[in-house]
């Protein structure tokens, strides 16, 4: 734990080690998640990092999203990956000239989306540092990745559906394990990249891989408008969508604009995810091909909880979970519940615990279980001091695992310890 020497010491080693990561992964106009591992800019990496720049560089956080949106597409779309020219083409799997897509700005992109925190990130970063100017150039372009999920994603039931697994930001989750169990896995075409930084066992398989490829390539195929045999509705980037809604009707009054609309979509998808994927203490995924619910222990299924407008019982029905079945009251955040079926501490989604999910859990209990919230709060700190700022941890050891130097891990750090 970050206690020895005296008071604040511990404190301000971490705050040190965090802007010193943060700063390495500046490439002038946007954060890399890791220099080696994810060389280019990823959408909701941006979003965290942005939240952690806006504690020592706001211009660097205001930046860091404008050139994200600098490259969202006309239907409202935000990449998930912005591709930086400056980087061989080989030096990350999939790349550039497998996704063949561009941006109306010219930039090379990824075709598909991540969970829309954004919206959120904008704000918090106009909280940290006010800059109306900032906020009324972004507003619209938030809009409007808002629109395109709700054009292209929204289900007759009013959830939204991701249709690649890299789009929940949580690749390997046990969760989609069903669903892609009837994609067939196709040659990559190409060798893995991510294998020559990190340690397979702590990595999606092979036929992980093979899956996720034929997905991808199947949506390309139709120019990014039919995915291909996987469709879920994921309770992590439907909560962050209707959050997102929340911090668009702050943004709005802030611009003079009517916050309305924002608050009733926000409480009307709050109703939807509490009406179709809420069921004994926990959220769970849906696969909108079969209706069938995915119980997988996730938990994406706890992040809900960051939704003000969650009726009192749900929310402490799962404060309950995050409790008892989630041991966080010990610090971490594991990203499967213990015991569940393909729980393994190493292995990537599937365990591990993560500084974002950790983060986004700590502000949804700060008002609800204020003691929980703190333990989470410690139990972050504790995972940097033990073991640096890795891409994710043993929910037990705190042992780090993945890539070193993970930028949204400095970033939050640095949030919370603001
Ligand atoms: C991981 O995903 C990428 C694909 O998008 C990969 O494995 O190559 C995930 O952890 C994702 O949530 C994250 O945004 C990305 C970059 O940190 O890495």
């Amino acid at each position: 734990a970050p206690a020895a020497g005296p008071a604040g010491t511990a404190a301000d080693g971490i705050r040190r080690a965090a802007v010193r990561v943060l700063a390495a992964g500046w490439h002038g106009a946007h954060t890399v998640p890791s220099r080696g591992l994810y060389p280019h800019q990823w959408s909701w990496d941006s979003a965290f990092i942005a939240i952690g720049n806006a504690r020592w560089a706001p211009r660097r956080a205001r930046l860091e999203l404008a050139t994200l949106f600098g490259a969202q597409w006309a239907d409202g779309r935000v990449p998930h990956i912005v591709f930086d020219p400056a980087v061989p083409a080989d030096a990350y799997f999939p790349g550039p000239d497998f996704w063949a897509a561009r941006a109306p700005s010219g930039a090379a992109t990824s075709g598909i989306v991540q969970p829309p925190v954004h919206a959120l990130a904008a704000r918090l970063v106009h909280a940290a540092d006010p800059c109306p100017a900032f906020l009324r150039r972004i507003y619209p372009r938030l809009v409007a990745q808002q629109e395109f999920l709700r054009a292209a994603r929204r289900t007759p039931d009013g959830l939204l559906v991701i249709v690649h697994p890299w789009e929940s930001g949580m690749d390997n989750s046990p969760a989609w394990d069903g669903p892609l169990a009837a994609v067939a896995a196709e040659p990559l075409g190409a060798a893995r990249r991510d294998l020559a930084h990190v340690a397979a066992g702590e990595r999606p398989t092979d036929r992980d891989y093979g899956r996720y490829i034929a997905l991808a390539r199947a949506y390309r195929d139709t120019g990014y408008r039919r995915a291909g045999a996987f469709a879920v509705a994921d309770p992590l980037f439907n909560a962050l969508y209707a959050a997102a809604e929340s911090a668009l009707a702050e943004i709005a009054a802030e611009c003079g604009h009517d916050p309305g609309p924002h608050r009733r979509e926000a409480a009307r998808a709050t109703a939807a995810m509490v009406g179709h994927l809420y069921q004994d203490g926990l959220f769970h995924a849906r696969d909108a091909r079969t209706g069938r619910p995915l119980h997988s222990g996730s938990a994406a299924g706890l992040i809900p909880l960051i939704l003000p407008g969650l009726p009192p019982e749900i929310a402490a029905e799962l404060t309950r979970a995050a409790l008892d079945r989630f041991g966080v009251a010990g610090g971490t955040l594991p990203s499967l519940a213990p015991g569940s079926p393909g729980f393994d501490r190493a292995r990537y989604w599937r365990g591990p615990s993560w500084i974002n999910l950790s983060w986004l859990l700590w502000r949804g209990l700060r008002h609800r279980a204020p003691e929980a919230a703190d333990a989470l709060a410690g139990g972050m700190l504790a995972a940097v001091a033990r073991s640096g700022m890795r891409e994710y941890f043993d929910p037990v050891t705190l042992a780090g695992h993945g890539c070193h130097d993970f930028a949204w891990t400095a970033a939050l750090v640095l949030d919370v310890l603001a």
